[in-house]
């Protein structure tokens, strides 16, 4: 059986990518840095043959450790400090997790692997990277202005990436993920946020929403197809990077209207109020990406469209919010 290691396995990438390698036959190990984190049980609950394991991307000497206690042929890098808004206040840990963690584990590979190429990595770029681009859509070649710590430390991420694989004949291959989401998505998000606060307004648990920029344009896919392209990215002969996106843009305001429609409510605009403290010191107008090459070589396209993912997280939140309330 193959075997593969995903770092960030309580994320919503990490639960349904660990269930996919699982439907494929996998032993899959999840590695958290430590076994208080609550999500754990709610992870292990979908994927009953999980192995939780322990390693941190903030050392490099537990992560070779890993790696000779797992084994494994494919490692998947989803763990990062991933709240862009969070990474202008914690600058410095983004960087050490998201930049430097990155880093680690491309070292660990290249020791123990001495550029075999035994080992795959995928590594979970950032459309974040792409910031304020010229080029729209975005595709490989597009040039990157990241925005944010978060996306800086995404930007020296890909790049050691592509490095490691040059440098060293690692098969190390990175998608550029635009954003994507689903029900288990964190409320530190802005689509988790709305569907969450339109179920409790529905439910007539709260009469608010408070959100920042409305008018960020993302190109907004579902996480359970993202996962499918980084697995196809691995079973490639030769490690590359492929944007990973839907080709279709909607802005915050958009979604808000139509989550707000799915659970029945038309007049949106007396549920939502402005927080300016919600605006970051410097944000992302629009993104919109090109997966063409993805399609091409992968055979990949994402199957859930915009109306249908907004619904999926509205009709969630409705359902557990309503259980929580009773
Ligand atoms: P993003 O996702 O920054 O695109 O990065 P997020 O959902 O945080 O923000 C999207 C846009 O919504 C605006 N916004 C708000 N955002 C949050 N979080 N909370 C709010 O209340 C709010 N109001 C408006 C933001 O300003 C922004 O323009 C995500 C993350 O998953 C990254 O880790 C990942 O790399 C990229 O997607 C692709």
């Amino acid at each position: 059986m193959p075997r593969a290691l995903i770092t960030g396995i309580t994320g919503q990438d990490g639960r349904y990518l660990a269930e996919l390698l699982t439907s494929k036959g996998y032993d899959v190990f999840g590695m958290v840095t430590g076994r208080d984190n609550p999500m754990i049980p709610r992870v292990c609950a979908n994927a009953p043959s999980l192995e939780i394991v322990e390693g941190d991307l903030q050392d490099l000497g537990s992560l070779i450790s890993l790696l000779d206690a797992v084994a494994p042929d494919e490692v998947y890098n989803l763990g990062a400090a991933s709240s862009v808004g969070r990474s202008f206040a914690q600058p410095e840990i983004t960087a050490d997790v998201t930049a430097i963690g990155a880093l680690r584990l491309l070292e660990a590979l290249r020791v123990r692997d001495g550029g075999s190429g035994a080992v795959r990595l995928y590594q979970a770029s950032s459309s974040e990277m792409f910031g304020t681009a010229r080029v729209s859509p975005q595709d490989e070649l597009t040039p990157f202005h990241p925005r944010s710590p978060y996306a800086v430390a995404k930007v020296f991420a890909h790049h050691t990436t592509v490095n490691y694989r040059e440098a060293y004949g690692l098969h190390a291959s990175a998608g550029i993920a635009f954003n994507h989401e689903s029900p288990r998505r964190g409320i530190d998000f802005v689509t988790r946020k709305i569907s969450i606060g339109v179920a409790r307004v529905r439910l007539g648990l709260q009469q608010t929403i408070a959100l920042g920029n409305l008018d960020a344009a993302r190109d907004w896919g579902f996480s359970g197809d993202y996962v499918e392209a980084m697995w196809l990215m691995l079973q490639q002969p030769e490690p590359d990077d492929y944007v990973l996106a839907t080709g279709e843009t909607h802005t915050v305001r958009d979604f808000v209207e139509v989550a707000f429609a799915a659970a029945g409510i038309d007049d949106w605009e007396r549920h939502v109020v402005h927080d300016p403290r919600l605006l970051r010191p410097s944000d992302v107008d629009v993104l919109v990406g090109d997966a063409s090459k993805a399609r091409e070589r992968l055979g990949w396209k994402p199957r859930v469209s915009f109306p249908e993912l907004v619904r999926m997280m509205v009709e969630a939140d409705l359902e557990q919010e309503a259980r929580h309330d009773s």
